[in-house]
Order: C-alpha cells, then sequence, then structure tokens
C-alpha cells in the first residue's frame, strides 16, 4: 500500500496536479493549513484512447475527462495516435504506475490478449470503452461501454430498403469501411449486409477503407469515382469520412443526397446539417459521451460491486423523412 501511494504522489507530481494531488493521497494525516484529511484517496485512471482522428473522438475525449474531473478522479490520458503498439505501451505504463482501473479503446480488435494479462495479474481492472476485442478469454476486461455497431448497421440497411422499396432496378452500393479489424468497421459492415442479404438486388459493388478519417475518405471516394461509374448509394462508416467524400463527388459534378444516396453514421453536427442541406439522406447516431456511464461503473467496480459485462448506449437515426427544426445542437 505505502508503495501504491508513494505511486500515486508521484503520478500527481508528474502530472502536475501538485499540491492538490498530495493531500488526497494521504490516507489520513495533516494538511498544510493543519487540518485533518480523512481517508479519501484520488482514484486514479488511465485512458488509452485510440487518437483524435474525427469530431466524434474529439466528443469522446471531452466527455470522458469531464466525467472524471466531476468525480475527483485524476485521468492519465494517452492519445494513441491510431496505433496499437502506442495503445500498448500507455497500457504498460498505466500497470507501473498501478493506476487504480485502465480505460481503454482498442483501435483494433486483435492482439491484446499479453498485454492485458499483465494488468489482469497485477491486480487493475480494464473497461472497455467504445470498441470492443476479440479474444476467448473472457476475463480479460470487467466491462465493454459503447455503441451496438451491427444494430447501428442493420439501421443503415433498413433505411435503404425503405428508400429504395418502390424501385425495382438494381441499386449499386460503395461502402467507406472504416479502420479494418475494428470492432465499429466490422460491426457496421455485417449488420449492414446481414440487413440487405436477401435481397439480391442491392449489390455492395465496392468497399474500401478510409480509416474514418476525413483526409482519406476524400481521396477513397475520388478513385472510387473514377473507377465505377454506376454508383447508386454511398454507405459511409462514419461522418468524417463521409464529408469527405462529398467534397469527392462536388469536385466532379454529382450531386451528394441526389445523384448518389447517402447513409452515414456517428451523428456530427456537420453531418446534421448535411442532411438538412439534403446532400445526406440518413445519419445513424453513435453516441459519443460514455463519461458518465464509465465513471459510474469504474466506482462500483472500485467497490466491489457487481457490473454488467455489456452496457450499449442508445442511438438514434435521423432521415430525410423528420422534422430536425426542433433538433438540439449535437454538441460534436
Ligand atoms: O464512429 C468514428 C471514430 O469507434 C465508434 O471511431 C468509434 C468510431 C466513430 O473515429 O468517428
Amino acid at each position: 500500500m505505502q508503495k501504491r501511494l508513494y505511486l500515486h504522489r508521484l503520478i500527481g507530481l508528474l502530472i502536475g496536479c501538485g499540491g492538490l494531488f498530495l493531500l488526497q493521497g494521504c490516507e489520513s494525516g495533516i494538511d498544510r493549513q493543519g487540518n485533518e484529511v480523512k481517508d479519501e484517496r484520488t482514484i486514479v485512471l488511465g485512458f488509452a484512447q485510440v487518437g483524435a482522428e474525427s469530431s466524434w473522438r474529439l466528443a469522446n475525449t471531452k466527455s470522458i475527462k469531464e466525467a472524471a474531473t466531476a468525480e475527483s478522479m485524476q485521468l492519465m490520458y494517452i492519445n494513441g495516435e491510431q496505433k496499437q503498439e502506442n495503445q500498448i505501451k500507455a497500457i504498460r505504463s498505466f500497470i507501473a504506475y498501478q493506476v487504480d482501473a485502465i480505460l481503454v479503446s482498442p483501435v483494433v480488435e486483435t492482439g491484446w490478449e499479453n498485454v492485458l494479462n499483465e494488468a489482469k495479474l497485477a491486480k487493475i481492472p480494464v473497461i472497455l470503452t467504445d470498441r470492443a476485442i476479440k479474444t476467448n478469454q473472457s476475463d480479460l476486461y470487467a466491462a465493454f461501454v459503447g455503441s451496438d455497431f451491427n444494430k447501428e448497421g442493420r439501421m443503415a440497411g433498413e433505411f435503404l430498403m425503405k428508400k429504395f422499396a418502390y424501385e425495382s432496378d438494381d441499386v449499386n452500393i460503395a461502402e467507406l469501411y472504416g479502420t479494418v479489424n475494428s470492432s465499429p468497421a466490422e460491426g457496421r459492415s455485417r449488420g449492414f449486409k446481414e440487413t440487405i442479404k436477401d435481397n439480391p438486388r442491392f449489390k455492395v459493388i465496392c468497399s474500401q477503407s478510409g480509416d474514418f478519417m476525413h483526409s482519406k475518405g476524400k481521396e477513397v471516394m475520388r478513385s472510387i469515382l473514377s473507377t465505377y461509374k454506376d454508383i447508386d448509394v454511398l454507405y459511409s462508416h462514419n461522418d468524417s469520412m463521409t464529408l469527405g467524400a462529398i467534397e469527392a463527388m462536388e469536385e466532379v459534378g454529382i450531386i451528394p443526397g441526389k445523384d448518389i444516396i447517402i447513409i452515414t453514421i456517428d451523428g456530427e453536427q456537420k453531418a446534421i446539417d448535411a442532411l438538412k442541406d439534403r446532400k445526406v439522406n440518413c445519419v445513424i447516431e453513435c453516441n459519443p459521451k460514455l463519461g458518465d456511464t464509465i465513471v459510474d461503473l469504474t466506482k462500483k467496480l472500485l467497490n466491489g460491486e457487481n457490473i454488467p459485462s455489456t452496457v450499449f448506449v442508445d442511438d438514434e437515426v435521423f432521415t430525410e423523412w423528420d422534422d430536425l427544426s426542433t433538433l438540439p445542437p449535437r454538441g460534436y
């Protein structure tokens, strides 16, 4: 315990929260003003974030930082810059610091066993936030908190079938894929394809990754448009790529939302604005505001309470048929 307190103090100094942190780091004793300090130790969370690739991601980071601050938790935040190796390195440093719990949003689904076993050995609980992992070892993490990506894909497919319900021609679909081997991309693709599979006139004629990024979305869309002349629908795994793809369409005189029907996921303000401008036809929300739920679960976990292993947040669908005039600002 002594070592742990020492390390907590050290982290406090390292991340620049000196005085206050030192105070809260004591189990009991006397502060500099001579007041007695109760047994109230700051909870330290290590958070290995994916990166800063989209407005969605920035809102997600903000939500988690704000929720931790509101509960006076100390958050050690690391931006993984889209690299699994950076996230693994961050988790190892959290283990070395003996944080109380580790939050990780795994950039890809596989390759986490070693480092998560190290956390397990150090008895530090791990909560997966936003993105999930694939593993046979169910005790590597305490809970997953995020969206149901399969369901998002199904909602995208359902909109498409409604949209084309009164036509009989084939519908050629281009899929802008998120990061390969990431749980949102895999789930969104699977759910969508499951929904349209019994209707052979819906054809996904190409699927290429834009890595969830605006610039890559634009680049990939340019290349798709130069290769395929008969795209009817763009199904894009996130708004950042969609906004880039819209620019690529407009460059060559294609009218987004009319010449090519667009379905996008996330629900950023810019995508909702594009929906209102009729450049996008359907936006599936993916709620980035996970902070309160995560912090609440973490507190329960550290108190020894049972927590559910999966917590899905609710996502809405916004379409060109809805009245969006009263929709509050999205905040991301
Ligand atoms: O859709 C995208 C971000 O993991 C659900 O990652 C998240 C996705 C989100 O880059 O904008």
